[in-house]
C-alpha cells in the first residue's frame, strides 16, 4: 500500500499534463485505491491468487470510432475519445444507431482467452462514455439503443461458464460524461433544471450495477475504476450491493475508499520489487485499451509471456487487455500473439498457476525466476552466448536442474558453484530444442533454500540496476509519471535533486573479477559529469551530453578485483542539480 501512496502524491505532480482533467487533480480522479485488509486469504479468493492471469476487455461505442473522429485521429487512448475530441453529447449519443458489432462472437473470445492460457474475462459493462454494453433499464444500451439489439454480455458470461472460465464486470461508477450528474457529464438535466452527482447514482448507477449483479449469473469480479472524489457512502453502498448479490466476487481496489479485496496497480506497469498482498496490474496488448484503427503496437508473444511471468515473479497477478473493434472482432495479431504465448504456458504451466514470487525479489537479467514449491523455474527470456544462466546467493542442496524442451524432453543439465554463485550449464542443450519464446530450467531442492537477495552483477550478460534497489543520501529518490500519448503512463523511479556529495549507491555481489563497461541512464540538461566510485576505492568520472529523455551513456570500464560483495556509488560532479535525473546503472562484462 506504500507503493499506492507515493503513486497517488506522483500524480498529482503531473496534473498539468492532463488538460482535460484540469478542474480535479489526479489524485483526486483516481482516488484512494488501497485495500480494506491487505491480504484476503478466503477461498474466494483463489481463482485470483492461483490463476494469476486473466484477460480485460474495453469494448463499448468508442470501438466504432476506433479513434477516429470525422477526419481527424485521436492517438490517446480510445475509450476516451468523447471527452479529449470534445464530441458533442448528442452526437455521440446517436452513433449507437450505426453501431452493429455484427461478428461478435462470444465463443470466439472465450477461445482465445482459454488457449491463451487466461483464466477469466473482465469486460467493459460501462465504461465512462456512459454507454451500457448490456441490457439496462436505462435506454442508452446496446440492446434498446443499437441495430444490433443483442445483449452480448450474456452471450460472454454463458460461454465463459461453460468453458470454465471466471466472468466479470468493469463498471464506471464516478465518471459517466452522458448522463447528467456523473462525474465528467452533462451539468444539467435534459429539461435546464441542475442535475446532481446523487442524482446520477441513485437513476444510473446504482441501480446499473444491480443490473449487472443481478442477470449474469455468478460473478467472478467486479472492478470499479477512477472513483475519484466519489462521496464515501456512495461507495459503500455498492461495495455492500456487490457483497449481498455477488458474494463471490472479488472487488478491485479502484472501488475507492479502501473497499476493495485487492490492490490494482497503476496502469500498464509490472513493478521492479515483489510486492505484498493480493494485487494485479493491468495492461494492454498494444497502447490503447479500446480498439484504435492505427495502433499496431503489439506485444509479441515473447513480450506476453514475459510479462506475465514477471508479474507472477513479483507476486502478483496480470490481467491483459484487449479491444475489440466496432464489428466485434479481437484484432487478428493480438489473439495471434496471445495464444502463441499460451502455448507455452499450457506445456509448462506451473510456472504460471499457483506459483509463488521469485526469492530474489527482483528480475534477473537473463528473465525471471517464480517458485512452485521447493522447486524454482527460472523463466530465460534473453540467453546469455554462453548458455550459462547464473544465480547468486542460493545457500541450499540443489537435487538437480532440468532444462525443459519444447517437445516434453526434460535434459537434465550440470550446475557447479563458482564462488558464492550458482551456474547452470545449458551449453550442451540442443538450441532447436529450446523455445524461441522462453528456456526452462528447473531447479529442485530437498528443502526451500535460502537466498541472499543481494543484487548481482553477472558475468556474461549486461546488468542492469534501476535506482529503486540504490541507498540514496543528499540526494532525493522519487517515482515520476507521465503521459507519452494520452492515457499512456510511463514512469521513472529516479534520483534527482542532487546535494553536494550526494550519492546513490548499490550494494551488489559481483559473481566473477574484472572488467565491466559501466554506463548511466539517466535525463538532463547541457553535459553533465557523473562519477561512479567502488567500495574497492576506484573512481571512473566523465563528462556526457544529457537530453529530456532517458538515455544510456558509457561512463568508463571498472575493474573489481575480487568476486563477492562490493558497494558501488554514483554521484553527480557538474550539472544542473535538480535537472540531473539518474534513473539505472549498468554493468557489461568486458570479453
Ligand atoms: C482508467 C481509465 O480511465 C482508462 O480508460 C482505462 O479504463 C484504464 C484501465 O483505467 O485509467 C487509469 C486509471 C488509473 C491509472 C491510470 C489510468 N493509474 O492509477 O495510473
Amino acid at each position: 500500500m506504500k507503493l499506492t501512496t507515493a503513486y497517488l502524491a506522483s500524480l498529482a505532480l503531473v496534473s498539468g499534463v492532463l488538460p482535460a482533467l484540469a478542474e480535479e487533480s489526479m489524485d483526486q480522479m483516481w482516488g484512494d485505491r488501497s485495500t480494506k485488509s491487505g491480504v484476503e486469504t478466503s477461498e474466494r479468493a483463489a481463482l485470483f491468487r492461483d490463476g494469476n492471469y486473466g484477460m480485460f476487455m474495453h469494448w463499448g461505442l468508442y470501438s466504432h470510432l476506433g479513434g477516429q473522429w470525422k477526419d481527424k485521429t485521436f492517438y490517446g487512448i480510445g475509450e476516451w475519445i468523447l471527452r479529449q475530441m470534445h464530441i458533442p453529447r448528442e452526437e455521440y449519443m446517436n452513433l449507437a444507431r450505426e453501431f452493429n458489432p455484427s461478428e461478435f462472437s462470444a465463443r470466439e473470445i472465450v477461445r482465445v482467452a482459454k488457449e491463451a492460457g487466461m483464466k477469466w474475462i473482465i469486460i467493459t459493462s460501462k465504461h465512462h462514455e456512459g454507454f451500457a454494453m448490456f441490457k439496462s433499464k436505462h435506454p442508452f444500451n446496446i440492446v434498446d439503443a443499437t441495430p444490433f439489439a443483442r445483449d452480448p454480455m450474456k452471450e460472454l458470461a454463458d460461454e465463459c461458464r461453460a468453458a470454465g472460465l471466471g466472468f466479470g464486470f468493469y463498471y464506471s461508477h464516478n465518471q459517466d460524461w452522458t448522463a447528467p450528474g456523473g462525474s465528467g457529464g452533462p451539468a444539467k438535466n435534459d429539461d435546464g433544471s441542475p442535475a446532481s452527482f446523487d442524482q446520477y447514482f441513485k437513476e444510473k448507477c446504482y441501480p446499473q450495477v444491480d443490473e449487472i449483479c443481478s442477470n449474469y449469473g455468478e460473478l467472478a469480479y467486479v472492478w470499479f475504476d477512477t472513483p475519484g472524489n466519489m462521496p464515501a457512502e456512495h461507495v459503500k453502498a455498492l461495495a455492500e450491493l456487490v457483497r449481498k448479490k455477488q458474494p463471490r466476487a472479488m472487488l478491485c481496489s479502484r472501488i475507492g475508499h479502501g473497499m476493495g479485496d485487492y490492490e490494482s496497480l497503476g496502469d500498464m506497469e509490472v513493478p521492479l520489487k515483489n510486492h505484498d498482498g493480493l494485487w494485479e496490474t493491468c495492461d494492454t496488448t498494444n497502447d490503447s485499451w479500446s480498439y484504435a484503427w492505427y495502433d499496431q503496437n503489439w506485444k509479441d508473444s515473447k513480450e506476453v509471456l514475459h510479462r506475465v511471468v514477471s508479474t507472477v515473479g513479483r507476486g502478483g497477478t496480470y490481467l491483459l487487455n484487449v479491444g475489440p473493434d466496432g464489428k466485434g472482432r479481437i484484432p487478428t495479431k493480438a489473439a495471434g500473439y496471445l495464444v502463441e504465448s499460451g502455448k507455452w504456458i499450457k506445456e509448462h504451466p506451473g510456472v504460471v498457476y499457483g506459483a509463488g514470487p521469485s526469492p530474489w525479489g527482483h528480475a534477473q537479467p537473463w528473465g525471471d525466476v517464480t517458485r512452485s514449491g521447493n522447486t524454482l523455474n527460472l523463466v530465460v527470456f534473453d540467453w546469455p552466448t554462453d548458455r550459462m544462466i547464473y544465480l547468486s546467493g542460493i545457500d541450499g542442496d540443489i537435487a538437480g536442474a532440468t532444462l525443459c524442451a519444447t517437445d516434453g524432453k526434460r535434459v537434465p543439465i550440470p550446475v557447479k558453484r563458482v564462488g558464492g554463485w550458482t551456474a547452470f550449464d545449458a551449453s550442451a542443450a540442443d538450441a532447436a530444442t529450446v523455445s524461441s519464446l522462453a528456456g526452462l530450467i528447473e531447479v529442485s531442492f530437498a528443502k526451500a533454500p535460502k537466498i541472499d537477495a543481494t543484487l548481482g552483477i553477472h558475468p556474461n550478460i549486461p546488468t542492469h540496476l534501476s535506482c529503486e534497489f540504490a541507498r540514496v543520501r543528499d540526494a532525493t529518490y522519487k517515482r515520476i509519471n507521465w503521459m507519452e500519448k494520452f492515457g499512456e503512463w510511463k514512469f521513472a523511479l529516479q534520483v534527482a535533486d542532487w546535494k553536494p556529495d550526494g550519492t546513490a549507491e548499490w550494494d551488489v555481489d559481483v559473481a566473477t573479477a574484472g572488467d565491466y563497461h559501466v554506463s548511466l541512464t539517466y535525463k538532463g540538461e547541457g553535459r553533465p559529469v557523473w562519477s561512479v566510485t567502488t567500495s574497492e576505492g576506484l573512481k571512473i568520472q566523465n563528462q556526457q551530453a544529457a537530453t529530456h529523455v532517458y538515455q544510456s551513456y558509457p561512463t568508463g570500464v571498472i575493474r573489481f578485483s575480487k568476486p563477492g560483495k562490493h558497494r558501488v556509488a554514483v554521484s553527480l560532479g557538474e550539472g544542473n542539480p535538480n535537472k540531473s535525473s539518474l534513473e539505472a546503472i549498468t554493468f557489461t562484462p568486458v570479453r
